[in-house]
């Protein structure tokens, strides 16, 4: 299979520019090559056009979601590249950018095909408010719940109308700050959780085992798998808008990505949240890069 790479620029969904650099950085850091490395087809479809506009825009098109105009046109975009991807038997590993960009992967992933999926949220964070909810307005937080239908028409909407992914086949690892309306959606709605506190209790094993284990009983035969850097422990991700202490290590996180990837069940990628702007001493990026490695060697070995 044909990896195919898109790069989505855009920092609207975090409010706080230089992740929309990410995808040029990492390009010029040899993301690429790391991808060939491993997989004999590889093709770089370059950025999505984002478009670009003054801060003065923040609530220009609604009083409590930033950039929302902005955010809707990138993600709009963004679902077609990756419909088109799909339909063309490829992988579409999206390289961030925000967060905000699993609504256009997920809206991408749901108009290629009927077949029901699985989301697989590595992340510190829930990504699960909705308008009402969000302490920010940042609409980074907010793509997996619009992906189950909760929220502004706007988000809920985008490209497919209705619910892109049913609650009971999202699977969230990692998690750490989660907000309280939030905390409220995944009680009501079954969402499948491992928090940080269920990893250091039980071992990164034993929950790679308890995530393949219902992913094969609930019988779905694909994942998109969406990766938040700041998944990773504060002090390997500096270079990230909202690091959270006590994440996951390397080991870990290589350990579960991999299982996730050797299931062969995955056929679509996110990984977002990587600000070379604030970056200190190229820490995000060397992170990045021996987890962009990691992601091109499972996938390699996926036959
Ligand atoms: N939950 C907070 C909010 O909604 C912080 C979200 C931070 N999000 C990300 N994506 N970096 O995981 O504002
Ligand atoms: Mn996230
Ligand atoms: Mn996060
Ligand atoms: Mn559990």
């Amino acid at each position: 299979m044909k990896i195919e790479l898109i790069g989505f620029p855009m920092f609207y969904g975090c409010d706080r520019p230089g992740v929309e650099h990410g995808p040029d950085k990492l390009r010029e850091n040899g993301l690429v090559e790391i991808l060939k490395k491993h997989n004999e087809e590889v093709e770089d479809f370059g950025n999505i056009d984002v478009m670009s506009v003054d801060t003065d825009r923040k609530y220009a098109s609604h009083k409590s979601m930033k950039y929302l105009d902005e955010v809707v046109d990138g993600n709009l975009k963004l679902a077609q590249a990756v419909e088109k991807s799909l339909k063309a038997g490829n992988l579409p590993f999206v390289v961030g950018g925000d967060h905000s960009l699993g609504l256009g992967s997920m809206a991408g992933v749901k108009a290629a095909s009927e077949e029901e999926y699985a989301v697989i949220w590595i992340d510190a964070h829930a990504d699960l408010n909705v308008t009402e909810s969000s302490p920010s307005g940042n609409i980074h937080g907010m793509p997996l719940g619009a992906s189950t239908g909760l929220g502004d028409e706007a988000l809920t909407s985008l490209y497919v109308k209705g619910q892109k992914v049913k609650p009971e086949n999202i699977y969230i690892i990692g998690l750490r700050s989660v907000d309280e309306g939030e905390e409220v959606i995944i009680r009501e709605h079954g969402i499948n959780i491992w928090r940080m506190t269920d990893i250091r209790e039980r071992g990164m094993d034993t929950v790679i085992h308890e995530l393949l284990e219902m992913l094969g009983d609930s019988g779905i035969g694909k994942i998109h798998l969406s990766y938040d850097i700041d998944s990773l422990d504060i002090r390997l991700v500096p270079g990230t808008g909202t690091p959270v202490e006590d994440g996951l290590e390397f080991e870990e996180s290589k350990a579960l990505v991999k299982a996730i990837i050797s299931t062969g069940k995955v056929g679509s990628i996110d990984f977002v949240e990587f600000n070379p702007v604030i970056d200190k001493d190229d820490i995000t990026l060397n992170s990045s890069l021996t987890m962009l490695e990691a992601f091109s060697e499972a996938l390699g070995n996926v036959k």
